[in-house]
């Protein structure tokens, strides 16, 4: 703490902030080659986020010889996907400088809020996997852990989200079409990755066998990197997020045939390798491109991993003492059969020691029990991209399960449950199980998860090794939200308690006896109102919708999944309606209920659900007895920038997936931290925001996770509860029947038929009654604003374990085995 608060003393020396204004001119200028006079806000963004750049490169080359002087060990964490949304008030925040630049930028004209509206989302993630990992990134600078992000420069990111006639609809999400002033691109270096072609055996000068891998594709990755700034800037790191380049001399006998355009297509088709990010949360699509996607990163990486470690040392035998790899899921698990492929065929060790030391190098995390998303891939498609990694995953499953067929003689069945090639259905490769063998850590991302994980998914492996699995809590950095997203809220703390909470969360545990103080609890409800006015204006100019900031906030914002439940919340909303309408003068709380979310595009039933509550949402809102008491709105393309205004203005934080099925989820932890009340099931980590902020000042309700898994077994009948709950038979009647579609009175059957005659997998009927009785008690504590607000205050003060800060911490004590630097 010290450091950062020496640093804001003489941070506008540090930054030169006194030349800020003439840079931010000269880059108008000579960068941009626009007139400072000319007032476009989006080059004056630019302008100022170059001048802020390159305020942090000095910082940057500082930190990295750092590291390198003190031989320090690196966590490399490798990721599909990052999730870090806009770029400008993070740099700011983390630099302590938004208020000064705030200034500056308004002596040019211009507010700091409009030029931070003109940044593009970095959206190169899906949702939690991918945020999660951009804390990760915040969290290990922040706290000195030497390490990287790396991962891929998708041209396309998540796609943009558009909603028509209440449907959702794709629009591609072009990024870079205006350039990105954050990225450094590293057009001097250039790897060269590998596809197709064949593994060959040959004899070494010892007359040992060997492996070469002959007759390859070749496709270039290009590193483009972006700084990551520490909070308070003692350390500054960087993301690798690699572009597909073509080789140069890629199908050179084309082009000597005289088959220019030939050669050309090859060329072009090899740079779509990083165009764009799949865009399925949760579920396989078992591409082909996909796959080389996963490659390309790890053989990027790891040439750039060893490149690193090879300057410093003369012998590959101490790799695991100078690297530490956290696979984030099992989609660059491909690294490991890499890593003993290039120990191996390239500096030539046995398999035993190669073995030894991939096994101390990788970690894996898994983030999902869910059956459609656990990684498999055809062993003919991998074995035809990868000739040699199949050989050799090969080899590590068939010595594996010796080691398995020793400890259980006889016991066949568990031989083929951890195999790591599944038989059945074709043969395909079990990446999770390849990434459990292949790590010396497996680790959940909650400590209900990873319970689950120990007894249920991988329950053979954890027998066999009875150490290697284990939780960490999954967490999320205070500075972008909390400091960064809720200046108003912030402030107030900071004013309480001091600023020592934005590096440990642990410190808003000071604010407990304040919920006690009335003058503080009005300071409070005053922050909130405030944020709810701003997403008021917000929602008005983004779906023409005018919400009142007195009414409760009830927000659902994720993912669009049958398990997260969105439907449950839509089917409460239609309870409500019909109280309303049955008894039009009856005192109700009145309720705004926001929800947002992108359906994977091929995923059906979740966009029928986006279509349902928007319909839902057009017979409520034009509803004159309803007016004043319940509105409901679906706000699109959810993302990182809009979750930074809607998680401050949340009154209610809806987390209610079936119990068992949500890893962790981490917008609990933001909406939490920011003051929002939870209504959810014991599921993920919303068990240990329970044990946290106390069972009091939380709406638990519904099904176990083992309660769960006990119907599933024994039998669920769904239909008994709509025969015997007259309010559910009528919401299921109404959404059967076509009351919110007349013109296409079929419209919303599947959604029916999901829950009535497909088996209700996901338990809403199961879980309805007690949902209805949750909501039942928010309202009537709502309507007691002092103890709302008392609440309220407790759940941000007992958030301090969810800091991603103490996440890195385990990550980097228990398993990276890595101290922070100067420390
Ligand atoms: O669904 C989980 C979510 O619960 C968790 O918070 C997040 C980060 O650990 O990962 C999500 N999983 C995935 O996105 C895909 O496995």
């Amino acid at each position: 703490m010290s450091r950062v608060c020496k640093m804001s003393k003489n941070v506008r020396e540090v930054f030169r902030l006194d030349e800020l204004k003439d840079d931010i001119r000269r880059n108008m200028v000579a960068l941009l080659g626009n007139d400072p006079r000319s007032k476009r806000k989006f080059s004056y963004y630019n302008a100022l986020a170059y001048s802020v750049r390159e305020r942090l490169v000095d910082l940057w080359m500082r930190t990295q010889s750092d590291y390198y002087d003190s031989m320090a060990k690196r966590v490399y964490y490798l990721s599909m996907e990052f999730l870090p949304g806009r770029f400008l008030m993070n740099y700011l925040t983390n630099m302590g400088i938004v208020d000064e630049c705030r200034e500056i930028v308004a002596e040019l004209g211009f507010s700091l809020e409009e030029l931070e509206e003109e940044e593009w989302d970095a959206g190169l993630g899906n949702g939690g996997l991918g945020r999660l990992a951009s804390c990760y990134l915040d969290s290990m600078v922040s706290q000195n852990i030497p390490g990287y992000g790396y991962g891929i420069l998708y041209d396309y990111g998540i796609f943009y989200q558009s909603i028509v006639n209440g449907n959702q609809e794709e629009r591609c999400d072009n990024w870079r079409r205006h350039g990105c002033p954050w990225e450094i691109t590293r057009l001097d270096t250039l790897y060269e990755v590998k596809f197709y072609g064949r593994s060959e055996t040959y004899y070494d000068s010892d007359g040992n066998v060997r492996f070469r891998w002959v007759d390859t594709e070749n496709v270039m990755a290009m590193p483009c990197d972006i700084l990551i700034p520490g909070y308070g800037c003692s350390h500054v790191s960087n993301m690798r997020l690699w572009t597909a380049q073509s080789s140069r001399e890629f199908n050179l006998s084309d082009f000597n045939r005289g088959d220019y355009i030939g050669a050309m297509h090859g060329k072009v088709m090899s740079e779509n390798i990083t165009k764009v990010l799949y865009p399925n949360d949760q579920f396989l699509q078992g591409m082909e491109l996909r796959l080389k996607q996963q490659y390309f990163l790890v053989s990027a990486t790891f040439q750039d991993i060893l490149r690193r470690y090879l300057k410093q040392h003369t012998s590959l035998a101490a790799l695991p003492e100078a690297v530490a790899v956290q696979l984030n899921d099992t989609h660059p698990a491909i690294a490991i059969p890499e890593l003993m492929r290039l120990l191996m065929d390239v500096y030539g060790m046995g398999w035993d020691v190669a073995w030894d030391i991939c096994t101390r190098t990788f970690a894996y995390t898994n983030h999902t029990v869910l059956p459609e998303a656990l990684e498999t891939w055809p062993v003919d498609l991998l074995g035809r991209l990868l000739p040699r990694h199949m050989q050799i995953i090969y080899e590590i499953n068939r010595r594996f399960l010796e080691g398995v067929a020793a400890t259980f003689p006889g016991d066949t069945e568990r031989l083929s449950r951890m195999s790591v090639i599944q038989e059945e259905g074709g043969q395909r490769v079990r990446m999770a199980n390849l990434a459990i063998v292949g790590s010396h850590t497996v680790n959940g991302v909650a400590a209900l998860h990873s319970n689950i994980l120990q007894t249920g998914l991988f329950r053979d492996f954890h027998e066999y090794y009875p150490r290697k699995i284990r939780n960490v809590t999954n967490g999320v950095t205070p500075r972008r939200w909390l400091m960064q997203c809720n200046p108003a809220l912030s402030r107030l703390i900071t004013q309480s308690i001091g600023p020592e909470w934005c590096c440990n969360l642990e410190k808003l545990r000071e604010l407990v006896p304040l919920a006690e103080d009335s003058a503080f609890r009005d300071a409070w409800a005053r922050a909130k109102l405030e944020n709810k006015r701003l997403l008021s204006r917000y929602v008005l100019r983004k779906v023409q919708m005018g919400i009142n900031p007195n009414t409760l906030f009830d927000m659902q914002f994720k993912r669009m999944h049958e398990y997260k439940r969105q439907l449950l919340n839509v089917m409460h909303v239609i309870s409500l309606f019909n109280r309303i309408k049955d008894n039009p003068s009856a005192d109700i709380t009145p309720r705004t209920v926001l929800f947002g979310g992108k359906a994977a595009p091929g995923y059906y039933q979740a966009k029928l659900i986006i279509r349902l509550i928007n319909e839902v949402a057009r017979v409520v809102n034009a509803d004159a007895d309803v007016a004043g008491r319940l509105r409901v709105a679906f706000l699109p393309n959810y993302c990182i920038s809009q979750a930074e205004k809607v998680v401050p203005a949340a009154d209610l934080s809806e987390q209610i997936s079936t119990a068992g099925m949500e890893a962790s989820g981490t917008g609990n932890m933001k909406f939490a931290l920011n003051g929002a009340l939870t209504i959810g099931t014991l599921d993920g980590a919303n068990v240990e925001i329970m044990e946290e902020v106390g069972a009091e000042n939380i709406f638990i309700f519904g099904l176990k996770a083992h309660e769960v898994a006990e119907k599933r077994r024994s039998g669920y009948n769904p239909r008994e509860f709509y025969e015997n709950d007259a309010e559910l038979r009528r919401v299921m009647d109404m959404i059967g029947s076509g009351f919110f579609s007349p013109d296409e009175r079929g419209l919303f059957s599947p959604v029916y038929d999901s829950l009535m005659h497909h088996g209700d997998y996901y338990m809403l009927m199961a879980d309805y009654r007690p949902y209805m009785e949750a909501q039942a008690a928010v309202d009537a504590l709502y309507l007691d604003q002092d103890q709302w607000v008392r609440k309220s205050i407790l759940n941000a003060a007992n958030m301090g374990k969810f800091s991603s800060d103490r996440s890195v911490m385990e990550y980097a004590r228990g398993i990276w085995h890595v101290e922070p630097l100067g420390k």
